[in-house]
C-alpha cells in the first residue's frame, strides 16, 4: 500500500491489508515499526510485512516482528479469562470463565481487600516499556486506587536512572541521539547536521531498538559517514566495523572512565567555553573533581589503556557535532547515577546538547503525560504518603510514581510497615530471570497474597505460581493504540496502531483498564472506548483525532534546536534549562538536597574482587549479563519454534583462555555461581569478552517443561538473576549490579546433569556462607 490516507484496503482475493505501527505484545519498546498486516475474510492474521513507505523504517523489521504470525496464532495463546481455586496455585488446574464472571470475582475481591486492609495493600507489578506501562500506572492509581505500583527491577535499574539524571541535571526528558526522526524529510532536512561520531555507551541498539531509538538508524548514519564508538566490555558487530572503535572496559567502571575523559577534555581546554560560561552551573567544581581522575588511575580501574583514554578524550573534544547513545549498562551498575551524570556532562561541555546532530533534549510536554499525572489524584493522599520506600528513598519516590523495588520485596516478606494482600501482574514475568534479582526471595514472599490477577498472552512461571484469575491479552495487531517513543519523554513521532484481527476473547491493556475502571471508580473513567479516549487526548494535545492519526500513519512533529536560547524549556518563559539554577547542573543542587554528592564520582562496587580481595580466589571472574539477542524480548519468545531455532539455549560467553583453564569446550553446559546463587547456560567460547569477564544471557525458562510446582517450567535452572544481590543499590536508591557481579564457572553434565567428579574437586562456597539465604 503506497503511503496514503487509506490505512485499510480490501484486496481482490477477499483478504484485507491494514497499515499499522507496532508496539506490544509481544514485547517491544515504543519504536512503532511500520507494518502491513494481511488478514483473511474470517479475520485471521496471515502475513506481516514492513511498510516501505514508513519514514523511519522504510520497510525494515526485526526478526521478532517478522515472526509475529507464529506468535499470534500459537496454539498456547491464552484466549479466554480463566480462574483457579486459591489452594490450586502452582497447579495446572484452570477453568474457563466469561469476562463478566472474571470482573465479578475481581471486583468482589478488590472491594473486600480494600475494606479490610486498605487500597495500599494492593500492588500492581509492571515491567519494561511495553505498551502496558502507559496504562498500568493509571490501573494502579485510578482504578484500584493503590499508591503501590512496583517495577521489581532492582534499583529501578532500567531507564529510570537515566531519565532521573536527565531530569535533575538538564530539567528535561530523556536525552536521545539525533537521528533526524522528527522530520518527515529525515536526513535531508536543511536544519539537520550529520554527527561526526555516536558513542554507544553500554548500549547495543541493533539488537535492542531500545525505548525510542531505531537501532538501524545507526547504520543509516554510518553509511553517511558517522563513526560509531562502542564503550563496552564486549566487542560487538558495530564496534568492529571498519572505521568504528571499541573501548573495552571492565564492567561497572563507566563512571570512572567518564570522569577520566572529562579530565582530558577539561585539562586540555577542549571544551566549548561559550556554552560552559553561559549555560552550565558548577564547571569549576567539576574541573576540580575531574582532576582527581588522572589517566593512570582511570586506566588501572577500567582496564582501558592510558593512550586510548587520552585519544578518545581528544577525539570527543575536537569533533563536532557528536552524540552519545547512553544505554542500559549505565543504569545497571551501582555507580550508575554518577556515570549518567558524567556522561551528560561530557555532552554538555563539548557543546553537543540540543544542537543538530547532537544529543536531543526531550521537550517538557508529553502526550498522555497530564492524564497519567492526574491519575495519581485518585489515590488517597494518606496512602500516597505511605507509598513503599518513599520515606527511605525520597529522590526515587519524587522522580517516579512507584515503590522502591528492593524494599517492596522486603515488605512482602515481613508485612512491615503494612501487609500486602493482592498482586496484579501486568507485563512482568517477575520470577523468571528478567525483572527481579534474588528471585527466590520474591518467589517465597509473593506466595502470601490472598488474591492475584495477571493479564498476558501466554502462561508463564509467575502466573502458574500465583494467579487466581488470568485475563487474555490482545496482541499489537489485535487492538487500536498509539505508539509514543520514549513514552512521551522525547517523542520523536506518534504512530497509529490499528486493529487488524482478533483471537478468542482477548482484550488490550487499555480495554481492560477502561472496563475495570468503570466498575471500580466510574468518575475517573468517562471514556466510551479506546478510540473515544484517544480522540479526547489527541484533541487536547494536537488538535486532531485518532482517525486523522490512522490516516497519517506516523505523525512527526519536527524539532526546535537550541530551545534553551529560545525560552522554550522553562515554565516561567525565561531562556535556559528547566533546573533550579536555570543551567545545566554539572554540580547538582538536587543531589545535594538529597544528601548525595553533587558531583560525579566513582566508588568500587560492593561485591567485587577489589572490595572483597578475600573472595578473589573463589570468584575470580566478573559476570555481566543480559545483552539482548535478536530472537527474544526478556522472558518472551521462548515458546516460539522459529525464535527458539535461532536461539535454542541460554549462552554464556567465555574467553578461550578462561574456558581452557576450566576444562570447558564449546557447547558444554556450564554452571555459573557465586555467594548468592547459581544458574546453568551453554558455553560459547569467544574472544569478544576479556579473559576475566563472562557474559550470561537472562530471561530463560523452558515452556516445553513441566508447568507445575516445583518445576514451574524450569524457571530456577538458568535463573541468572539468582547471582545478583538484592538491595545492592546506589545512595539515592537507584541502580543495581545486573552488569557486574563476581562469579566462578564450572562444567556440568547438562541442564539437569551432575557436576563431574573432577570439577567437584574445585572448592565451592555454600549458598549461606556469607549470610545470603538465596
Ligand atoms: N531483542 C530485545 N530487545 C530489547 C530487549 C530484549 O530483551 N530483547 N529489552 C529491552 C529493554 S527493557 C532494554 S532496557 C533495552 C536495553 O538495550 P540497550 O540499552 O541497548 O542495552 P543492552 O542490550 O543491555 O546492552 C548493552 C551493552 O552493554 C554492554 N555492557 C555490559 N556491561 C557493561 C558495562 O559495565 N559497561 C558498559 N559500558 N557496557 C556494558 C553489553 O555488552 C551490551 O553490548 O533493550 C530493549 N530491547
Ligand atoms: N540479568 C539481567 N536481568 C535483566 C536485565 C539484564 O540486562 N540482565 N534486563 C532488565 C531489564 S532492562 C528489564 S526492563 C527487565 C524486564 O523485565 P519484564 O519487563 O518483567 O519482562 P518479562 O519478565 O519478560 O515479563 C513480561 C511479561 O509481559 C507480557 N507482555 C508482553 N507484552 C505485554 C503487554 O503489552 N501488556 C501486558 N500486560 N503484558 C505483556 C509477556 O508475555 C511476559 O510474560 O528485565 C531485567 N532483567
Ligand atoms: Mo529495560
Amino acid at each position: 500500500m503506497a503511503h496514503s490516507d487509506e490505512w485499510k484496503h480490501v484486496n481482490e482475493d477477499g483478504t484485507t491489508t491494514v497499515r499499522s505501527c507496532t508496539w506490544s505484545p509481544p514485547g517491544e519498546h515504543p519504536i512503532g515499526w511500520g507494518v502491513e498486516y494481511t488478514v483473511d475474510a474470517e479475520g485471521n492474521l496471515l502475513k506481516v510485512e514492513g511498510d516501505e513507505s514508513h519514514p523511519i523504517y522504510g520497510g525494515r523489521l526485526n526478526c521478532k516482528m517478522l515472526d509475529l504470525v507464529e506468535y499470534v496464532n500459537h496454539p498456547d495463546r491464552l484466549l479466554y479469562p480463566m480462574k483457579r481455586a486459591h489452594e490450586d496455585r502452582g497447579k495446572d488446574k484452570w477453568e474457563r470463565i466469561t469476562w463478566d464472571e472474571a470482573w465479578d470475582i475481581i471486583v468482589t475481591n478488590v472491594t473486600e481487600i480494600k475494606e479490610k486492609w486498605g487500597a495500599r495493600s494492593i500492588v500492581v507489578h509492571g515491567g519494561t516499556g511495553r505498551e502496558a506501562v502507559m496504562y498500568s500506572y493509571p490501573l494502579c492509581f485510578a482504578a484500584l486506587q493503590s499508591p503501590n505500583y512496583c517495577n521489581s527491577i532492582s534499583g529501578w535499574a532500567c531507564y529510570g536512572p537515566r531519565c532521573t539524571v536527565a531530569d535533575f541535571i538538564l530539567g528535561a526528558g530523556y536525552s536521545e541521539i539525533d537521528y533526524a526522526g522528527f522530520f518527515p524529510d529525515r536526513f535531508d532536512n536543511p536544519e539537520y547536521v550529520q554527527a561526526e561520531y555516536v558513542i554507544c555507551w553500554g548500549k547495543a541498539p541493533l539488537a535492542s531498538d531500545p525505548d525510542g531509538l531505531h537501532g538501524h538508524a545507526l547504520i543509516d548514519m554510518m553509511k553517511r559517514g558517522t563513526k560509531i564508538i562502542c564503550i563496552d566490555p564486549r566487542i560487538t558487530w558495530l564496534g568492529c566495523r571498519e572505521g568504528n572503535w571499541t573501548i573495552q572496559l571492565k564492567p561497572g567502571t563507566d563512571a570512572c572512565l567518564a570522569l577520566g575523559l572529562l579530565n582530558v577534555i577539561i585539562s586540555e581546554e577542549l571544551y566549548d567555553h561559550d556554552f560552559v560560561e553561559n549555560w552550565c552551573f558548577g564547571f569549576d567544581e567539576l574541573k576540580e573533581r575531574a582532576a582527581e581522575y588522572p589517566v593512570e588511575y582511570v586506566s588501572e580501574v577500567t582496564w582501558v589503556p592510558e593512550e586510548q583514554i587520552v585519544e578518545l578524550g581528544r577525539y570527543i573534544g575536537t569533533h563536532h557535532p557528536g552524540s552519545i547513545a547512553w544505554g542500559l549498562a549505565v543504569d545497571q551498575q551501582t555507580n550508575g547515577i554518577q556515570a549518567a551524570q558524567a556522561i551528560l556532562s561530557i555532552a554538555a561541555i563539548t557543546g553537543n546538547l540540543d544542537v543538530p546532530g547532537g544529543v536531543t533534549v526531550g521537550a517538557p510536554n508529553s502526550f498522555l503525560g497530564k492524564w497519567r499525572m492526574d491519575a495519581r489524584q485518585e489515590v488517597d493522599p494518606d496512602d500516597w504518603a505511605q507509598r513503599l520506600g518513599a520515606e527511605e528513598y525520597p529522590a526515587l519516590a519524587y522522580a517516579h510514581a512507584t515503590t522502591h523495588p528492593d524494599l517492596t520485596c522486603e515488605v512482602f516478606e515481613t508485612g512491615e510497615p503494612y501487609e500486602i494482600h493482592m498482586s496484579w501482574f501486568n507485563s512482568t514475568n517477575l520470577i523468571s530471570p528478567s525483572n527481579s534479582v534474588q528471585p527466590k526471595r520474591w518467589y517465597e514472599a509473593l506466595k502470601r497474597t490472598d488474591f492475584a490477577v495477571a493479564t498476558d498472552c501466554f502462561m508463564n512461571p509467575t502466573i502458574m505460581a500465583y494467579a487466581d484469575i488470568v485475563l487474555p491479552l490482545a496482541t499489537t495487531n489485535e487492538h487500536d493504540g498509539i505508539v509514543i517513543p520514549h513514552f512521551g519523554r522525547n517523542s520523536i513521532f506518534l504512530g497509529a496502531m490499528n486493529k487488524a484481527s482478533q483471537r478468542g476473547e482477548c482484550k488490550s491493556d487499555l480495554e481492560i483498564l477502561l472496563e475495570l475502571g468503570k466498575r471500580l471508580n466510574p468518575k475517573a473513567w468517562p471514556y466510551k472506548d479506546p478510540v473515544d479516549f484517544f480522540d479526547q487526548q489527541l484533541e487536547e494535545s494536537y488538535g486532531f483525532k485518532f482517525e486523522d492519526l490512522r490516516k497519517m500513519g506516523c505523525y512527526q512533529p519536527g524539532y526546535t534546536y537550541k530551545k534553551y536560547e529560545k525560552a522554550l524549556l522553562r515554565p516561567d518563559g525565561e531562556p535556559g534549562f528547566n533546573t533550579v539554577t536555570g543551567k545545566v547542573e554539572l554540580y547538582s543542587t538536587v543531589y545535594e538536597a538529597w544528601g548525595e554528592d553533587p558531583l560525579p564520582y566513582y566508588e568500587e562496587p560492593k561485591w567485587s574482587q577489589v572490595s572483597h580481595p578475600e573472595l578473589k580466589t573463589q570468584f575470580p571472574l566478573i559476570m555481566t549479563t543480559g545483552a539482548r539477542d535478536y530472537a527474544s524480548f526478556h522472558s518472551e519468545h521462548r515458546g516460539l519454534p522459529t525464535m527458539r531455532e535461532v536461539t535454542p539455549w541460554p549462552v554464556i560467553e567465555i574467553h578461550p583462555e578462561t574456558a581452557e583453564a576450566h576444562g570447558i569446550l564449546e557447547g558444554d553446559w556450564v554452571e555459573v555461581y557465586n555467594q548468592f546463587g547459581s544458574a546453568r547456560e551453554k558455553a560459547h567460547i569467544t574472544d569478544v569478552v576479556e579473559p576475566r569477564v563472562v557474559h550470561a544471557r537472562h530471561g530463560w525458562w523452558y515452556p516445553e517443561q513441566n508447568a507445575e510446582e516445583p518445576n514451574l517450567y524450569g524457571v530456577w535452572k538458568s535463573n541468572i538473576n539468582s547471582l545478583i544481590p538484592l538491595k545492592c543499590v546506589g545512595k539515592l536508591g537507584f541502580c543495581a549490579p545486573y552488569k557486574g557481579v563476581m562469579c566462578n564457572i564450572r562444567r556440568v553434565e547438562g541442564l539437569d546433569g551432575d557436576i563431574p567428579e573432577s570439577v567437584a574437586a574445585f572448592d565451592r562456597i555454600g549458598d549461606t556462607a556469607l549470610g545470603n539465604e538465596n
